[in-house]
């Protein structure tokens, strides 16, 4: 469940607390300007140049632009697209990367000018020096008025612009990278726009082994969040002050950003797949449903549990949640190499159907889930190992103010797979236990 917008937790702490985030000092000479330069992390520049030269190499012709677009918000700050950042680990706001394969300057990062007045305000940005382009892991580092001309330049002799961004619907915006191709088209003949989307979304869907090790410790740190509201949960409290206790828990643990906004409802609320007002008060016999997920190094967790407001699950409340955890169990089962998402959500719907709640299962049960919430599929078809997937069964009663979902990240492996929030409480009683643990 869940849009797939970034949560909203604050940068302005960030940086000089958060001994997660290496930050690199490092002077200009030009300048005599000290820069601190986010974007070292775990998997290294080596590896974003690696991805880089992979993608190059399947392109083979032509060019491709890929901007660092996401929104700022105002709580969050800047954080780039999960494309951008898969390709070059960086965060600098507006960034543009340009692909040319087969140049001999295949790969050159775009930054948006410097505004020394607007550095007063919001910060110091980095100087163009050979240091950074060290430090960032880039042969060549320019300023975005540069691609007018290097486009224009590389056009003279090739034709084709391949748009390596997600797809976006046709009532999205256009995204700038095809605004740009549609301007260049119209000013150039015979050049031609590819869709190459698909082979960065190949690359992405499958993750390494040190991505993996990003997603467990979000959901590590999503399971710790989870423990810190369990112990404040209880009437009189209310599902915003739940939220605050959520996104403290992950700030004081080093996760700066939330995966997403959370889901926190209680009582009727529980019934509702994407509820945000969370303001309403917690009452005795309720069930409370939590759907959460820290962010680290980038990579998400995406975590859903459901607990009651007492200590326990009443009797309707709880044969209703058995019946969630046996879909789950039968979903995750389903999870193998060759299997498709349409297996593993019918896997959940076979045991719904015998239970008969067949209507009270209203959504898909799994998305594949890395550097977004929602990450692409790649092509879409059978699971293959290394594809990180959520399986997430709910049933949703409005008219007893029951809603349960239990939501859980699974790796596929070569033999089947590894449930990655295996560690967090799921079976009815382990719950209970966890609940009252905290509770003490
Ligand atoms: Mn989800």
């Amino acid at each position: 469940m869940k849009r797939s917008s970034r949560g909203t937790l604050t940068t302005a702490a960030a940086w000089a607390g958060l001994s997660f985030v290496l930050g690199i000092l490092f002077t200009s000479p030009v300048h005599g300007q000290t820069v601190r330069v986010t974007g070292a992390t775990p998997i290294g520049v080596e590896t974003f140049h690696q991805r880089r030269l992979a993608l190059l190499d399947s392109l083979k012709d032509g060019a491709a632009v890929l901007y660092s677009s996401r929104r700022e918000e105002a709580s969050t700050g800047y954080r780039a697209d999960g494309s951008f950042w898969y390709l070059t680990g960086n965060d600098d706001p507006g960034a543009i990367l340009l692909l040319l394969p087969g140049d001999p300057e295949d790969e050159i990062l775009l930054l948006r000018p410097r505004d020394i007045e607007a550095e007063r305000w919001t910060g110091d940005r980095p100087a163009l020096t050979e240091s950074l382009q060290t430090a960032w892991g880039f042969d060549r580092i320019r300023r975005v008025d540069y691609l007018d001309w290097l486009i224009l330049r590389r056009m003279k002799h090739e034709h084709v612009l391949h748009l390596i961004s997600s797809l976006a619907a046709p009532s999205d915006p256009v995204p700038p990278d095809l605004e740009l191709y549609g301007k260049v088209s119209a000013r150039i003949p015979g050049v031609e726009i590819k869709n190459s989307s698909r082979l960065l979304e190949r690359m992405r869907v499958i993750k390494s082994d040190a991505e993996i090790a990003a997603i467990e410790k979000a959901i590590a740190v999503t399971h710790q969040g989870i423990t810190d509201v369990l112990a404040a949960v209880r009437p009189g409290v209310t599902e915003f002050g739940l939220d605050g206790i959520f996104e403290e828990s992950l700030k004081r643990r080093g996760a700066q950003h939330m995966a997403f906004e959370p889901i926190v409802g209680a009582g009727e609320e529980t019934t509702v797949l994407h509820y945000e007002k969370q303001d309403q008060t917690l009452a005795a016999g309720q069930l409370l449903l939590l759907d959460v997920g820290a962010e680290w190094d980038h990579y998400c967790a995406d975590i859903s549990r459901t607990f009651p407001v007492d200590s326990a699950f009443s009797p309707e409340q709880a044969g209703i949640y058995d019946v969630v955890v046996a879909a789950q169990d039968a979903a995750i089962a389903a999870v193998k190499p060759g299997a498709t998402m349409r297996d593993v959500n019918e896997a959940a719907r076979a045991v719904v159907r015998r239970a008969g709640y067949t209507d009270a299962l209203i959504h898909d049960i799994s998305h594949h889930l890395g550097l977004e919430v929602h990450d692409g599929s790649g092509d879409g078809v059978s699971l293959e190992p290394g594809m990180v997937i959520t399986v997430e069964p709910g049933l949703y009663f409005r008219d007893k103010a029951i809603g349960v979902r239990l939501e859980d990240d699974v790796l596929v492996t070569a033999t089947g797979n590894r449930l990655l929030s295996a560690a967090i409480p799921r079976d009815r009683a382990a719950v209970e236990a966890w609940l009252a643990a905290a509770r003490k």
